[in-house]
């Protein structure tokens, strides 16, 4: 009873807008920043639940990433800092479309009955993050109110952070570790270093050019900029930092992926440079140079080369280690590589061609992260420069005794080296969720180890041209796809037709699919000139209408 007034009171404060309708999408709750008051006081309710249910610290982030500074959303991390299970979403849309306080409760209520959630244990806990938008402020208010709704629920404000470290303090906190923003730094410092301290000396130095990164006037060049003060070993300055220009508007990862022009900021002094973007909540990273005399057009390295890159590199330490094994004690650790149907066809020939086992999932985070978490090592990555590596426990309790074995027995062995330097990637790397931060350090780090500049990193493969096009539908969910969203069921007919335009193209290859998060269907082509990948988007374009 005292539960049940407190929530009516508290809601009655933030009634839902007229007129919309959310949804928990593939990164949660997103709209115009004015109309989420309400939602995210749900979310807090949400997160509050979630944290009693699991009997663990929560994650709610405050974000709505590369889209317009005026936007606004929330989404929650789960105790591994994973995103939120799928289970609750239904249930997430419900929460947030509740007419009023009433239906709220009642909401509440039954599926408190039905997760057979207990009250009275541990109360929850749920730490709250939110990016540099102005209208974080307030929405981040609203997301206390919702948590303070559920008795004995306390939230933690960690300040303007990146997605990633969020989820990351969620994950650290539950594995009983130190978790504060200065640990985060740390962690990521000291693993850097490690890396870059067991480079083969002959190599070592090689690649001291100055690198300079695009932090799409987000949150990522505010923590860039206090990690330059205390990194050693990397050379880089910070652009688009946030003080002047405004969010994600002509610069950052989404942008420059996109357009495949330079962004804003950079000029013609700045050609051959190796460039790195972020986007606005720093979870997306990709690389670029800027061309010469070409009107801002650049070499794109993207989240595609980013996995190729790690994967190499991880699949040379893991060879060391498995050299040694055929004498000793081994472990056939599972490497695998995860991509989505936008991953480009060349990097997919490149990294079957060496070796890895390539998987393909549906777009979204979620299903990627899932997938990867099944390899001992599993890196996956969308072309778009979201990513990460995943490295299962018993691999990493396998890999901490044989550091400790080969250390011992004072043999300062290539095998000892190349375990190490796996140890570091698996700190180094956020293993929660893909993070722009680590995974440009462990980019620095490799190409250091290499000995390469961007151009040999670039020349890994050739992408292959490609086009991306949407098209507005009455209704999305028409569309029905199947086999990692690379073949259409339904409508009927569409598949054929859609085979039928493809055969016409040398390399051609083409897939449509409904948005996550856009009232779009998505069409992707790609063969082997870009005049070919256009018409191939926009003749099969043309079917959906
Ligand atoms: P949708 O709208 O479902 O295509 C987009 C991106 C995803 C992912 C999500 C979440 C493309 C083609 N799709 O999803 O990769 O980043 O947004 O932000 O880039
Ligand atoms: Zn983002």
């Amino acid at each position: 009873p005292q539960q049940q007034s407190l929530l009516l009171d508290s809601a009655a404060q933030f009634p839902l807008p007229q007129g919309v309708k959310f949804s928990y999408g593939t990164s949660g709750f997103r709209a115009d920043a004015s109309i989420l008051e309400s939602t995210v006081y749900r979310v807090g309710i949400l997160a509050a639940l979630r944290s009693i249910k699991t009997q663990a610290v929560i994650g709610l982030m405050i974000t709505a990433s590369h889209n317009h500074v005026s936007d606004n959303g929330v989404k929650i991390a789960d105790p591994g800092g994973e995103m939120m299970s799928q289970e609750w979403e239904p249930f997430a849309d419900s929460l947030a479309n509740a007419s009023d306080s009433k239906q709220l409760l009642q909401l509440i209520v039954e599926f408190v009955e039905k997760e057979n959630i207990q009250f009275g244990g541990r109360g929850a806990e749920v730490f709250l993050g939110r990016d540099t938008r102005p209208s974080g402020e307030s929405l981040l208010e609203a997301a206390k109110q919702g948590i303070s709704s559920i008795v004995g629920a306390v939230s933690v404000d960690m300040g303007v952070v990146t997605t990633p470290q969020l989820h990351w303090m969620v994950r650290a906190t539950n594995k009983g570790a130190k978790a504060f923003e200065q640990d985060y730094f740390d962690q990521l410092i000291s693993s850097f270093r490690c890396l870059v301290d067991l480079i083969p000396q002959g190599d070592r130095g090689n690649n001291q050019e100055k690198l300079i990164v695009d932090a799409s006037n987000g949150v990522g060049g505010v923590k860039l900029e206090v990690i330059k003060k205390s990194i050693h070993g990397l050379n880089f300055e910070v652009r688009n930092a946030g003080k002047e220009g405004v969010l994600n508007d002509g610069v950052g990862a989404d942008f420059v992926q996109k357009e495949k022009v330079t962004p804003h900021g950079f000029g013609p002094a700045d050609v051959g440079i190796r460039c790195a973007s972020l986007d606005g909540d720093a979870d997306r990273l990709v690389y670029f140079t800027a061309l010469p005399n070409s009107n801002s057009k650049i070499e794109l390295v993207d989240g595609d080369k980013i996995l190729s890159l790690f994967a190499l590199f991880i699949k040379e330490q893991l060879s060391i280690l498995e050299e040694a094994n055929k004498v000793n004690n081994s472990y056939q650790a599972h490497l695998g590589v995860v991509q989505t149907a936008y991953a480009n066809g060349a990097s997919t020939d490149y990294l079957k061609q060496t070796g890895l086992e390539v998987v393909l999932t549906p777009t979204g985070v979620k299903y990627l992260h899932e997938k990867a978490a099944d390899f001992d090592i599993g890196i996956y990555f969308e072309a778009n420069g979201h990513g990460t590596i995943l490295f299962s426990s018993n691999f990493l309790t396998w890999l901490d005794g044989r550091v400790n074995e080969l250390g011992s027995t004072g043999k300062g062995s290539e095998q000892l080296k190349a375990s190490l330097r796996l140890l570091a990637v698996s700190k180094l790397i956020n293993q929660a969720v893909g993070d722009a931060l680590s995974g440009l350090f462990l980019v620095e780090a490799i190409l250091q180890h290499m000995g390469w500049s961007i151009h040999k990193w670039n020349e890994l493969y050739n992408d292959l041209p490609s086009r991306q096009l949407k098209v507005k539908v009455v209704d999305r969910t028409a569309v029905v796809t199947a086999n990692a969203e690379t073949e259409v069921v339904s409508p009927p007919g569409i598949q054929e037709a859609i085979n039928v335009l493809t055969a016409k193209y040398p390399r051609g290859r083409c897939f449509i699919r409904p948005s996550g998060t856009e009232d779009v269907v998505r069409v992707y082509a790609e063969a082997s000139t870009q005049e070919a990948a256009d018409d191939l988007a926009s003749s099969v374009a043309k079917l959906t209408d």
